[in-house]
């Protein structure tokens, strides 16, 4: 370790690395709390610089003691050829994350050490190991963290530049549900734990308008979320999370989400949905009049719903895709995610897939949901992406969809000067409101109306690098992104 034995202060890296096919891009301008949550666990007398891959380039030349790298699966590539130079230069590296905590193994070899699952009560003593040159090459969370008293995470690590003004928070860890393609029980345990209500409160004080809770089901702990949603009624947020489609059956419990500042709720629509909308089950068709119901409910109540569909199950055969079209016309979902399928490591699926000889491809890089790493039962892998991105095309592509965000008129010529000229009308719902206030806030202007054509065109060309990135997403997601490469 390059550590200078007469000084106390060392040098930091901390490492989002980039990951290729994430199809909606303003989801990139999502600052990750991953490492934010680390960095708050790390003493001081380390000097933290954050660098998110998918936003920027790692400079090769960093002068730090300690490089620190987390990731996930479609990561793991970026992650080991970085951790791979680092080694050379002879600087430490630790590997953490959702990968590495699945595949130790493998990690281990680009790494001195490897921390598998959650850091809490690991992280100091590994990194007092590595200075004194006695490090272990696993660091194993045996016993789950209790939530109380976690430090808040070290949002100030990151540049706010590059990213939408949301704050990430956490509430919970872990899952006693089951579900077979998913890593959070084997990383985070089974039991749910949750937060003191008091302690998020109080985060939440402490935090802009504007924030994610990245907890992967609401639902659960209904009685603890009931209390908080309560008291954010009072508090002047505006939220976004995630939970399964039959939160919805609950009507009180939506009307408090409501009221507490939800705004949207990203929902798992596929695996349900898509096995009613084969027509031939019809014993099962109760399950799309139901999930079209819910989404009614969420509807109705003002909260956006952004819809995940997941393809590539046992069951779907070709006619889900445009089962899945006729279902987004009926039900209004305004924001859809059309994902394939991935077998992640040591999940009950990829073991299940992998008996079976049905996983053909091991490029952690392919394992991002838009490629087919198996054999689907009912299609070959080829019809399989084909398909989903038919629907990526058919949705966001369609002109009557341009038109309802644009108010355009269908004048491809001059597309691009519209696409930038309304901008303002683009970023009607509240995910795109966000962005508007990043740019008027970069504009100097209160409201993204005073902004003028001319003045959101200079912006353009002289952009910072957030507006340019987050823009040009955006125009990729509504398929247009060949524009930009003229
Ligand atoms: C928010 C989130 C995202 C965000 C931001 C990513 C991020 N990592 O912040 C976005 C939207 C970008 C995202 C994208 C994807 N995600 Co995601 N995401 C999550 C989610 C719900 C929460 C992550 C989080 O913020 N946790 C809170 C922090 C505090 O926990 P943490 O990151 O695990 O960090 C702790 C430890 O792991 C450790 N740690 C983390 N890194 C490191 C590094 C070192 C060196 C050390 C020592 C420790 C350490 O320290 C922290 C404190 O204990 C998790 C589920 C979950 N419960 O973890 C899935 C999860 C991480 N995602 C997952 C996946 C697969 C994806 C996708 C690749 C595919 C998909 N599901 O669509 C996509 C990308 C493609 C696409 N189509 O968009 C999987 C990962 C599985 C895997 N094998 O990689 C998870 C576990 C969900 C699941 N159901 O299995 N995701
Ligand atoms: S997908 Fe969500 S509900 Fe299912 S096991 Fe994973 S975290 Fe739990």
């Amino acid at each position: 370790m390059k550590i200078d034995k007469n000084s106390n202060v060392k040098k930091m890296a901390m490492i989002f690395p980039d990951f290729e096919g994430l199809p909606l891009k303003y989801r990139a301008s999502i600052a990750p709390l991953g490492l934010t949550t680390l960095a708050a666990n790390t003493p001081e007398n380390y000097e933290i610089e954050f660098f998110d891959g998918r936003l920027e380039t790692i400079p090769e030349d960093l002068d730090v003691d300690i490089a620190v790298i987390s990731a996930m699966t479609p990561q793991a590539k970026n992650a080991y050829d970085l951790a791979d130079g680092f080694l050379e230069k002879n600087i430490r590296v630790v590997l953490g994350g959702a990968h590495p905590s699945l595949l130790p193994d493998e990690a281990i070899e680009h790494a001195d050490a490897v921390v598998v699952g959650e850091a809490e009560g690991i992280w100091e003593g590994l990194l007092a190991d590595l200075e004194m040159g006695k490090s272990e090459r696993f660091y194993i969370c045996e016993h789950k963290p209790d939530l109380t008293g976690l430090p808040r995470p070290r949002y100030d690590i990151l540049n706010d530049d590059n990213y939408l003004p949301i704050r990430s928070i956490q509430i919970t860890r872990g899952c006693p549900l089951n579900c077979e393609y998913c890593a959070v029980p084997k990383n985070f345990g089974k039991k749910y734990r949750i937060r003191s209500i008091e302690e998020v409160v109080a985060d939440l004080e402490a935090l802009p308008p504007n924030v994610y809770f990245v907890d992967d089901n609401i639902l659960l702990k209904k009685r603890n979320f009931s209390e908080l949603f309560r008291l954010m009624s009072t508090m002047d947020k505006e939220w976004t999370g995630m939970a399964p489609l039959s939160i919805a059956a609950d009507k009180e419990y939506v009307k408090l989400i409501k009221q507490s500042g939800c705004w949207s709720i990203y929902v798992d629509i596929g695996p349900s949905v898509s096995f009613g909308l084969k027509k031939e089950i019809t014993s099962y068709s109760g399950m799309v009049e139901r999930s079209l119901e819910y989404i009614k409910t969420l509807q109705d109540s003002g909260i956006k719903v952004m819809g995940s569909f997941i393809f590539g199950f046992d069951y779907d055969d070709e006619s889900i895709f445009d089962n899945t079209l006729e279902f987004l016309e009926k039900s209004k979902v305004v924001e859809p995610e059309f994902l394939i399928l991935t077998p992640y490591p040591k999940t009950p699926l990829f073991d299940k897939l992998e008996a079976k000889g049905r996983i053909f491809d091991r490029n952690w890089s392919h394992y991002n949901t838009t490629h087919a790493v198996f054999v689907p039962e009912k299609m070959t892998p080829e019809r399989l992406e084909e398909g989903v991105n038919y629907l990526w095309e058919e949705f966001y592509g369609r002109m009557n969809y341009v038109e309802e965000r644009l108010g355009a008129n269908g004048d491809v010529e001059s597309i691009h000067k519209k696409l930038l000229s309304s901008i303002p009308n683009l970023f009607r719902d509240r995910t795109h409101a966000l962005v508007v206030e990043g740019i008027s806030e970069m504009a100097g202007k209160k409201d993204v109306k005073q902004i003028t054509e001319d003045e959101l065109i200079r912006l353009w060309l002289k952009n910072p690098p957030a507006i340019k990135r987050i823009v040009a997403g955006i125009i990729n997601d509504l398929g247009y992104g060949h524009y930009l490469e003229e």
